[in-house]
């Protein structure tokens, strides 16, 4: 059998090759390299331990410091009460001058002068001549639809006559007598 021969040939043949090869003297086989064993595997990487919660503790906000209570406002002091101006006031026009020469009404107040003298007597606003001094008055208002509301007599008052005039102006008011201007005084009128 022609295959089973080839065969055997090639059996032969592998046999001799074997002893040649164990026949070779040289330095030994080296043993194969042994693997380092294999690394275990790591390990998971350990978790951090979570935070024991998520939530910060609720610091409540600072409160802003309270304001010290405003003192408390004083209380005005109490001015003694004023004597108040009375709203009447009368003048007696008399040979020697005014008597009072001064008098005080309050705002709105009437003063009335009344001649005493045997001369007669013509009360008016400062300023002589003119009479103007007071607001609105004015000796060239006499005998005009103003006079009524002017601080002027517009007249010579005989003995037991008067004149009144009401003040509604603030301040201190000069008035003479037209017919003796050496004879003068004031009325102060107040709030
Ligand atoms: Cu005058």
């Amino acid at each position: 059998m022609k295959f089973s021969s080839i065969f055997l040939l090639l059996g032969i043949a592998f046999l001799l090759a074997g002893c040649t090869q164990t026949q070779t003297y040289g330095p030994p086989a080296q043993p194969p390299a042994v693997e380092p064993p294999a690394l275990e595997p790591a390990a998971p990487p350990v978790q951090p331990p979570a935070e024991p919660s998520a939530q910060k503790p609720v610091v409540p906000p600072a409160q802003p410091p309270a304001e010290p209570p405003a003192p408390e406002p004083e209380a005005p002091a109490v001015e003694p009460a004023a004597e108040e101006a009375p709203l009447e006031a009368t003048i007696h026009a008399t040979e020697a001058g005014f008597e009072p020469a001064t008098v005080t009404v309050k705002k709105g107040g009437k003063v009335t002068w009344v001649n005493d003298a045997d001369a007669p007597s013509w009360p008016a606003s400062a300023k002589h001549p003119t009479h103007t001094v007071y607001p609105g008055s004015g000796i060239t208002q006499c005998g005009t639809d103003q006079q009524a509301g002017i601080f002027d007599a517009c007249k010579g008052l005989a003995q037991g006559e008067s004149f009144a005039f009401a003040f509604n102006e603030v301040g201190k008011w000069f008035f003479h007598d037209h017919l003796n201007p050496s004879h003068f005084g004031s009325v102060t009128v107040e709030e």
